[in-house]
């Protein structure tokens, strides 16, 4: 038997075997997936960041750890129902130019899909000129970009300034989000909306097509 602690420590230690194994155990006994997520593997991640940034864990063990989150993930998302509803906007979303982080945005779009929105993922190291283009082709409700890297938070005024120069600025509803967003920075760089998780980030987009 299976506990969200160890699921914790089987993140940490990198273990995606262990995590597959762990996570199934927790499932098959009645666990709901989204505490599994949201209580075992985001934390398990969250602490390879801090034990990353004190110098005890390095990037080959910081992927590692990223894939047996994913894995987890994975496991949980086949237990969380589509949404009976279709379509209840469509979202344009992407990591930022620059960031290959990607975990936070994929939860994101996990919450979104079982929520009704159907969704134009544009993976992770998306230019301006990417989102731009993926605004004309697929004329979606809403741009969602995430970052996760000080480094990278900026290139989303970029994109906002590439569809502003498009005239495209006017036909969606910018969100952001990702570790280090701000509520302040939102407006610093007019955006629409910020979430600080995937569940806010579902109600933000609600408000934001209505
Ligand atoms: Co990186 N990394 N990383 N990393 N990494 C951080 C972000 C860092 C904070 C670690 C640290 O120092 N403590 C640090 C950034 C420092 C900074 O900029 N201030 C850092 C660094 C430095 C780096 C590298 C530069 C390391 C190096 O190479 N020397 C490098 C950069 C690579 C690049 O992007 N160019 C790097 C690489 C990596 C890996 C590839 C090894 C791996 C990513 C694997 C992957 O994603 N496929 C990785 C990981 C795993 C992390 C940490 C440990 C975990 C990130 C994560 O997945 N969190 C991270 C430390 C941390 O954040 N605790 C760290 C779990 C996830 C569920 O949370 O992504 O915040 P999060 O998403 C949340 C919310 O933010 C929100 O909802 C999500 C779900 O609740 N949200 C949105 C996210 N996007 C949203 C969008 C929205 C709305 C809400 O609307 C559109």
């Amino acid at each position: 038997m299976s506990s969200l602690k160890e699921l914790i420590d089987l993140v940490i230690a990198g273990d995606v075997q262990g995590v597959k194994e762990a996570t199934k155990r927790l499932l098959e006994a009645g666990e709901e997936p989204l505490r599994v997520i949201n209580e075992a593997l985001i934390p398990g991640i969250n602490e390879v960041g801090v034990r990353f940034k004190e110098g005890e864990m390095f990037v080959p063990e910081m992927m590692m750890s990223a894939q047996a989150m994913k894995a987890g993930v994975e496991l949980a998302k086949e237990r969380i129902g589509g949404a009976e509803v279709p379509a209840a906007g469509k979202v344009v979303i992407g990591s930022v130019k620059g960031d290959l982080h990607d975990i936070g945005k994929n939860l994101v779009i996990m919450m979104l899909e079982s929520s009704g929105f159907s969704i134009v993922d544009l993976g992770v190291d998306a230019a301006p000129e990417k989102f731009v283009q993926a605004v004309k082709e697929h004329q979606p409700h809403l741009v969602g970009m995430s970052a996760l890297l000080t480094t990278t938070m900026p290139v989303m005024q970029e994109v906002i300034a590439a569809l502003e120069k498009e005239g495209l600025r006017d036909t969606v509803k910018v969100i952001i989000g990702g570790a280090p967003v701000t509520r302040e920075y939102t407006e610093e760089i007019g955006a629409d909306g910020y979430a600080p998780d995937a569940g806010a980030a579902v109600e933000l987009c609600k408000q934001l097509v209505n």
